[in-house]
């Protein structure tokens, strides 16, 4: 298009790369989960978020395209919150980005890793996206400092979370919000396809990465604050008994189990104002 809107094209300079430090965060915010949201507001408030939730900067080249996936079911009142604080943050942070929604179709047993992975695969059909960040859909940062981007370690953008008293339940914890670049996520087979229902699956992530000799990086803790939106316990996601053993065997289990042999299929991929959805179905439990 040639419209005025369509600045880059028309633009006779390149676009000068996006400075490292973004001028216009505001450091610490107030996050609260009371405040009814409207979609349509969320929409206006964000008016160069393109369809599907794709936003590319206008006044600089950004250096990433960040892709993130949300694992999703039944949890649509959590999506208009993390909508409504996330696109202003990542604006802010002149993030070259798209918002991937990968929904587990049906009322089978939740299988987290294997949405991770279809996301990963779909998102980069769609654009060639050079980093990955993987999020549940109730986690908010409290500082747009954290920035939603790749680095030469995998990263854990928590740091301090709420519910855990503004700590991490444990060091090893890699739960959450996690980002990798393409390179990172190929290196580790992505996630396990094999864990179906709750626990786990973020703990054979963080073996698959220190197993191929990388370490995870997190913010500082005044910067990796989150606040998690408090939720009844899901239906169809109970704990998984066999995932105590998995997580022992993740060594032997990780070049056969994960990207190279993740099956799927997708149901159907929809673009709304502000993010991608993509229904699949991962099949069932053994
Ligand atoms: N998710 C859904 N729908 C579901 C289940 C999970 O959308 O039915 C997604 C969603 O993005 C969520 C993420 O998967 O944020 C993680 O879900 P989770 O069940 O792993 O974690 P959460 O902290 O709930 O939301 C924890 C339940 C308490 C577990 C107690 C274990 N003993
Ligand atoms: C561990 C789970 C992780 C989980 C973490 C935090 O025990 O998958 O707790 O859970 N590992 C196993 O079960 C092996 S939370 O308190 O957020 O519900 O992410």
């Amino acid at each position: 298009s040639t419209g005025p809107e369509s600045n880059q094209s028309i633009s006779e300079k390149p676009l000068p790369p996006c400075p490292e430090d973004p001028p216009a965060l505001v450091g610490p915010m107030l996050i609260e989960f009371k405040s009814a949201i409207n979609l349509e507001r969320v929409k206006k408030e964000n008016p160069d978020v393109r369809e599907g939730g794709k936003y590319i900067p206008s006044d600089c080249k950004a250096k990433q395209r960040v892709a993130i996936i949300i694992p999703f079911r039944y949890r649509e009142h959590h999506l208009n919150y993390w909508l409504h604080y996330l696109h202003p943050i990542l604006r802010r942070q002149r993030a070259n980005y798209g918002i991937y929604i990968i929904i587990q179709n049906g009322d089978d047993t939740f299988n987290k890793g294997k949405l991770m992975n279809i996301g990963f695969l779909e998102a980069l059909k769609e654009e060639p996206y050079d980093c990955f960040i993987f999020s549940d859909i109730d986690l908010v940062p409290m500082d747009d400092r954290n920035l939603y981007r790749c680095y030469n370690q995998p990263r854990h953008y928590i740091t301090a979370m709420d519910k855990f008293g503004f700590r991490l339940p444990y060091v090893n914890y890699f739960g959450g919000v996690t980002g990798l670049s393409k390179a990172q996520f190929l290196k580790i087979n992505g996630f396990s396809n094999e864990f179906w229902g709750w626990g786990g699956e973020d703990d054979d992530f963080y073996s698959r990465v220190t197993l191929t000799g990388m370490k995870v990086a997190r913010p500082h803790i005044q910067i990796g604050k989150y606040r998690m939106i408090k939720h009844a316990r899901d239906k169809h996601n109970e704990d998984n008994p066999q995932r105590f053993v998995k997580i022992r065997n993740t060594k032997m289990t990780m070049l056969k189990d994960g990207l190279n042999s993740l099956q799927y299929q997708v149901i159907n991929k929809v673009k709304y104002p502000l993010y991608t959805n993509i229904t699949v179905d991962v099949g069932k439990s053994p």
